[in-house]
């Protein structure tokens, strides 16, 4: 496919309450966008990183520099038939898989329209509607988190993920369970915890995890495999898996038995479905994790989590848990059962708005004719 032009923006959206992990707090999401324009048809990409070097090694101003100055010509130097020919395309440039993913994710949904078909059709989806939970940032205190994971019961999600860190673990698990002693809970460390922490982990044992996220080292599989052989419950890993050889070496070492996908992390649709792949063959089960993502990512995210390894309940939930008002049309809701369904109309199966997305728009760089026009 002919690409005829890139917009790059930059949005800023406000969350509709702060989210707050053992890394910090966000209350803004700047929010990068990729338009993809191709023979009349506009294929969407959104970057999911963090505004600040956190999570991962990118940040909002390294991606939008990697996007600009280097993925974006190099991908209107070509004519990809597939989303699938970015990783070739963008292979000199190393690491910044967030970068990366925002534009190979917009040829998939352009590769899915051109075919007419759902996005999850193109990646291979089987499922008709996906299991979803809730991510609960860490709160002021344990009363108030109680009333927040009432309102999200109430609402149907089927797993409660509590983010947690020294300090914030052990009594808030206690008085979650006491007070729904069969819920689906699972939690989230973000690499809060140290060898020195083990044996306070190994009493997580008591509260009856689904699972316990990324514990220790954000880029370790070895003491995370420590760790696993003195456990029952599960360990997941986030961070560290940014590809299907860190799958692969995660499950052979038995560092985790559950994995999260993120599509950012990852570097994009392609990657995801190797890991996808891996997992499965290997029965390891995995989820679809969140970045704090607006519609078009929620929108990408929904469609890979329709593959059939994604047998656990992932982060991807309604859009106004997170914005007063989302940038997709419809914006995504949850049933009461918990679920939200895959679309059936071709490509992503949300419409962007275009107004919306203007009015958020802070910066903005067009590539067209290999050259940024402003
Ligand atoms: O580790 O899963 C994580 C948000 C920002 C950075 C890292 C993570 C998260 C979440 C939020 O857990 C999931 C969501 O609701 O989008
Ligand atoms: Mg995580």
């Amino acid at each position: 496919m002919r690409i005829d032009a890139i917009i790059f923006r930059e949005l800023h959206m406000p969350l509709v309450r702060p989210f707050e992990t053992s890394f910090g707090v966000t209350r803004d999401r700047r929010v990068l966008l990729a338009e993809v324009q191709s023979e009349g048809l506009i294929g969407w990409g959104e970057c999911t990183v963090g505004e600040r070097p956190f999570f991962s090694e990118e940040s909002t101003d390294t991606a939008w520099q990697v996007l600009t100055r280097e993925l974006g010509p190099m991908l209107a130097a070509e004519s990809p038939e597939h989303g699938g020919d970015c990783p070739r395309i963008f292979r000199q440039v190393r690491g910044n898989r967030m970068a990366k993913a925002t534009l190979e994710n917009a040829i998939w949904d352009l590769e899915a329209q051109r075919e007419g078909i759902p996005l999850s059709q193109l990646l291979g989806g089987v499922r008709e509607e996906i299991p979803c939970g809730v991510s609960l940032g860490i709160q002021s205190s344990i009363p108030e988190l109680l009333s927040v994971i009432e309102r999200e019961l109430a609402a149907g999600y089927q797993r409660i993920k509590l983010k947690c860190k020294p300090g914030w673990d052990v009594d808030v698990f206690e008085q979650v369970r006491n007070r729904w002693p069969g819920i689906m809970l699972s939690c989230d460390a973000n690499s809060a915890y140290r060898l020195g922490d083990i044996e306070h982990l190994v009493g997580f044992e008591a509260f009856d995890l689904l699972m316990i996220e990324q514990p220790l080292w954000h880029d370790d599989f070895y003491y995370h495999s420590m760790l696993q052989k003195q456990m029952q419950t599960a360990i997941c890993l986030d961070e560290s898996i940014r590809n299907r050889r860190d799958a692969l070496a995660a499950i052979e070492m038995e560092s985790c038995r559950i994995i999260n996908i993120k599509l950012g992390r990852v570097g994009g649709f392609s990657e995801a479905i190797h890991v996808h792949n891996a997992a499965q063959e290997r029965g390891v089960p995995v989820w679809c994790g969140g970045m704090l993502e607006s519609g078009v990512g929620r929108a990408h995210n929904i469609a890979l989590a329709s593959l059939e390894n994604f047998s656990l309940p992932g982060d991807v939930s309604a859009s106004a848990r997170y914005w007063l008002e989302d940038i997709i049309d419809p914006e995504v809701t949850v049933s009461p059962r918990g679920e939200i369904s895959i679309p059936d109309s071709p490509g992503r199966g949300y419409e962007v708005k275009s107004d919306l997305v203007e009015r958020l728009t802070v910066r903005k760089e067009t590539i067209r004719d290999f050259a940024l026009v402003g």
